[in-house]
């Protein structure tokens, strides 16, 4: 199949906790998906198989709109995405987006590098990540991370890797996985201090894993900032010439763009410029270091999200933690308000 539906029988069967659901693709018989969303509860949801980026789902929250709306799924993921095949999950309402790194080699060894907190995000575009995340116990890391290096070892997975799970109260729920290196790897570098790239590269020549999971020690906190050229408030982009570029140093400061003073920002691409790393030996520290860095940056010729970032690491709920993946709506929905 090589859709959603496969990927979540796969890790389902090798132990990786998953959302409540269909168990595999919803069939046609309106009595069965009648009874599939009875046994789960209300509120479900209906995913298309080969949908992605947010786009093919629909909330149901009541029997009378069940039918309908799987209907209507399945016809928008026709359309969209060539594929028919939906399936249903538990709605989780208040989720935190949290993932596991992982590394595997193809002679058996593989390692979870702990996890990342990407719940701040926009339409499906992350803004903000940290590592660790926030009231997850050392307990809840090791058995969520041992069930994801036994995943990979199961289904023979090479590479760096990553799996994504809805956390709510207290639970892991598989989502999706990531076979990539992905933008937000950085803070996983600087906690555990392995360089993921410099690994997935001595892998793919072939090489046996040289880190141990005992040798894996996670060692304070870091945040990263996406810098996207764009208005920080209504992310209309900002394309153009950079006429000043100053970035922030300092100790626990790291910046990673290809930018430079005089660059074009070309209009064709994402808005993405520059990624703005913030380490401390305290999530607190981590904060700190990342304000004073915001401070210090100058960006001129084009609009930045830096105003954005300036806000939220000032924002009460950031401050106290682990906010759900609805928040920065909903915060910026009451700005505007
Ligand atoms: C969910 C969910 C709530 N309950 N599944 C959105 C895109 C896709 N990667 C999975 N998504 C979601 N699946 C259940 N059962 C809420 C979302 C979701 C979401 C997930 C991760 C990051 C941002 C999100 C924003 C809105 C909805």
């Amino acid at each position: 199949m090589g859709d959603k539906v496969s990927a979540k029988d796969t890790m389902k069967a090798a132990g990786v906790p998953c959302v409540p659901g269909s168990d595999g693709a919803l069939g046609d018989d309106p009595d069965e998906i009648i009874r599939t969303a009875k046994e789960i509860g209300y509120p479900v949801i209906i995913k298309a198989a080969g949908g992605g980026g947010g786009r093919g789902m629909r909330v149901v929250h009541t029997e009378a709109a069940l039918l309908t709306s799987v209907s209507m799924t399945k016809a928008e993921a026709q359309a969209a995405f060539n594929n028919p095949v939906v399936y249903m999950e538990k709605f989780l309402e208040q989720p935190r987006h949290i993932e596991i790194q992982v590394l595997a080699d193809q002679h058996g060894n593989a390692i979870y590098l702990g996890e990342r907190d990407c719940s701040m995000q926009r339409r499906h575009q992350k803004v903000l990540e940290e590592a660790p995340a926030f009231g997850i116990t050392n307990q809840l890391r090791e058995k969520i991370g041992t069930a994801c290096a036994d995943a990979c070892k199961r289904i023979n997975y090479r590479g760096a890797g990553t799996f994504e799970f809805l956390y709510e109260n207290g639970e892991f729920y598989f989502i999706e996985m990531n076979t990539r290196v992905q933008v937000e790897h950085p803070v996983t570098e600087m906690i555990t201090g392995i360089d993921i790239v410099k690994q997935q590269i001595l892998i793919a020549a072939g090489e046996k894993l040289s880190i141990q999971q005992k040798d894996v020690k996670l060692a304070g906190h870091a945040i990263e900032c996406r810098i996207n050229a764009e208005d920080p408030f209504n992310f209309v982009p900002s394309p153009g010439r950079l006429t000043t570029f100053h970035m922030p140093g300092g100790p626990g400061i790291r910046v990673d763009t290809h930018a430079y003073q005089g660059y074009m920002v070309p209009p064709n691409y994402d808005s993405m410029i520059g990624k703005l790393i913030a380490y401390g030996d305290t999530r607190e520290q981590a904060i700190a270091r990342m304000q004073i860095a915001l401070s210090e940056m100058v960006i001129e010729g084009i609009k930045t999200n830096v105003a954005l970032h300036k806000e939220l690491l000032a924002d009460a709920a950031f401050h106290q933690g682990g906010t759900s993946i609805h928040y920065l709506e909903h915060k910026l929905g009451i700005a505007t308000k």
